[in-house]
């Protein structure tokens, strides 16, 4: 996870050391620079962190980085770690394998290690050879450790709770991604997260440590529309040398690659206790620490599962004050609450024994409502299933569609040669300077609505509040000329015309729940099919989960479209074996058809709660 103000001050602090060692200076904690052989021979750069004059036995923290570990400040100036610091933790930050400062070979979400083989290594046994280390060289250890980490640290940590060393108590995986084809970085619903696919492979796999692809250009919209199809990705940048590019290529589909490297797959009852934790808002993996709860939950006898979702960003309870995000103001400082009092008790009290470990099985913000909610299920039970249907003049409302319209669907044309941007351009690098990545899910959707091929329907202004706690998912009945499409659904809350409370937010239309679909998948995501141009066909779209409070005054309103560019590819709209390798002669305009008849009734399922 890479947040832009962390990254600045990592790059700060990292100068700095290298200066003077600025980031040993610490009045509370002294660094040691240590590496630490794994069970191959191969050896981990690891940053220590130990407390001067400590009084007592301590746990270990651990995080394991791709991002350079060397570069994170002391932990007292850490704002994410700041108030565990306060408390008394040995913190510990590792490079893993073939990054920054470690020996070996990085892999992209290493696949588990074939047990049968006891030579053989996976990040989970890197993790255990390093506490292993830890516990035996580091004294006044208490014994205990945890872990924490936000997206591949996330990851990380995941990695390190599922065959966990003995001493390993307690973990926060946060914001990690569960499934790289279905719903996190990568791909979402099979459909190709281009503009982030391609500039992480970049910088990941470049180069040993972090490097920016250079556009040379400011609105990269410009650049991934100049380079057409997919295929020249590798014959004109990356030249085959990018292992996940050649993953992306040589595994279109949804088949063991994408499987095996999903948590899913890897994950068994909870062995430790976990506090997985998400972000309304997350432009990266949003799914991930939700799927991740999911799974762990079907088997939690022993009741060490937890949830906690924010109005963040990726990673945004990692620095931020979390009372703001983009033009949302909410009030309260959630990511100040999240650190003092949420994470810094969950590691006090299984590490240390302190407080009453009277934690609650989910913790969620509500948007709109602006408040934190407990559940002990999540999402709750208690919630009632009400369709919001399409209608005719842009209409959306909860009764089902009869046939009073002659005309049944409405319809746009979609050109893959002019693809509906994703956020207002200037698109910059995703990582780049002055980037606004970080706050797209946020953006005023108004930006697109007047595009032929954006379609809206809304509500009448809400009489009283609609509360949305829980899963949704889009019914699309939908047809198109073509024999491939893309569907993207977004659900918005649609702020008063006049709203003297907060004058730039009237009118403002906020992106609340939203997804992409590859059509091609609609039946299978392991063997694609062409659609049948024209035939009416049922989508069904996961729109996650959501706790948010549409408020009296305010309206509804849903969009469709089949292009979000560039950080989905474009689909050919023709159906190819691999878009990966489709030309530039499969791209082809295509008319889509969105029904909203008594037989064919487009609508968005929520999850209601009743007064
Ligand atoms: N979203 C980033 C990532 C995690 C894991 C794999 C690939 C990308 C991150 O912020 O770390």
């Amino acid at each position: 996870m890479r947040h832009p103000v962390i990254r600045a001050l990592l790059a700060l602090f990292f100068f700095l050391s290298l200066q003077k060692n600025f980031a040993q200076q610490s009045k509370t904690y002294t660094r040691r620079d240590v590496m630490i052989s794994m069970r191959d021979s191969i050896k981990l750069h690891t940053v220590i962190y130990i407390p001067k004059n400590q009084a007592e036995a301590l746990p270990f923290l651990m995080t394991r980085t791709p991002y350079g570990a060397g570069n994170y400040p002391s932990p007292e100036k850490f704002e994410y770690v700041k108030d565990l610091a306060a408390d008394g933790y040995i913190f510990v930050f590792q490079d893993i394998r073939g990054r920054y400062l470690s020996e070996g070979t990085f892999e992209m979400q290493r696949f588990n290690r074939n047990k049968n083989d006891p030579k053989a290594i996976d990040e989970s046994t890197d993790t255990y050879d390093s506490f292993d280390w830890l516990l035996k060289n580091i004294s006044n250890n208490n014994g205990k450790a945890g872990m924490l980490g936000i997206s591949y640290g996330g990851w990380t940590t995941v990695m390190g709770a599922i065959d966990p060393h003995p001493a390993l108590v307690a973990v926060s995986e946060q914001a990690t991604p569960s499934d790289m084809f279905l719903g996190d970085d990568f791909h979402h619903n099979g459909a190709f997260r281009l503009s982030y696919g391609f500039e992480y492979a970049f910088m990941e796999e470049a180069t040993k440590t972090d490097s920016l692809f250079p556009f040379g250009e400011k609105d990269t919209y410009n650049w991934y529309l100049r380079l057409g199809p997919l295929s020249n990705v590798n014959k004109k940048y990356f030249f085959n040398k990018l292992p996940s590019w050649n993953n992306f290529v040589a595994h279109p589909n949804y088949d063991d690659f994408w499987k095996k490297q999903s948590t899913p797959y890897r994950l068994d009852s909870p062995r430790v206790y976990i506090m997985n934790v998400a972000g309304w808002w997350d432009q990266e993996d949003f799914y991930g620490p939700q799927k991740a709860y999911e799974k762990w939950e079907q088997k939690d006898g022993h009741h060490k599962n937890y949830i906690v979702i924010g109005p963040w960003n990726h990673g945004g309870w990692e620095g931020m004050k979390g009372d703001k995000l983009g033009n949302i103001d909410f009030s309260t400082p959630t990511g100040d609450t999240f650190r003092k009092d949420i994470q810094a008790k969950w590691f006090a009290y299984y590490l240390k024994g302190k407080g009453n470990g009277n934690f609650a099985e989910a913790i969620t913000f509500q948007t709109g409502s602006n408040t934190w909610k407990t559940y002990d299920s999540w999402p709750p039970k208690n919630a009632v299933k009400k369709n919001l249907y399409f209608h005719g003049n842009g209409k959306l409302s909860f009764e089902k569609p009869g046939n009073e319209s002659s005309v049944i669907y409405d319809s746009y044309i979609s050109d893959p040669a002019n693809p509906v941007p994703y956020r207002t351009r200037p698109i910059e690098e995703t990582y780049g300077p002055g980037s606004r990545w970080y706050t797209w899910l946020t953006e005023d959707q108004r930006f697109v609505q007047k595009r032929a091929d954006v379609l809206s329907w809304q509500t009448e202004t809400l009489m009283e509040d609609v509360t949305v706690t829980g899963n949704i998912f889009a019914k699309l009945f939908a047809a198109t000329t073509g024999s491939d499409a893309d569907w993207v659904v977004k659900l918005i809350d649609v702020y008063p015309d006049d709203y003297p409370k907060e004058p730039k937010m009237a009118g403002y239309e906020l992106m609340v729940a939203n997804d992409v679909f590859r059509g091609r998948f609609r039946k299978s995501f392991e063997t694609p099919e062409a659609i049948t141009p024209d035939k009416v066909e049922e989508y069904t779209i996961d729109l996650h989960s959501l706790n948010h409070v549409f408020k009296k005054g305010h309206k509804i309103m849903v969009q469709v479209q089949s292009t979000w560019f560039p950080i989905i590819d474009r689909n050919p709209q023709k159906f190819v074996q691999n878009i990966f390798e489709a030309t530039e002669s499969d791209f082809q305009t295509a008319t889509q058809k969105i029904y909203r008849s008594a037989d064919a009734p487009s609508h968005i399922e929520l999850s209601v709660m009743e007064k």
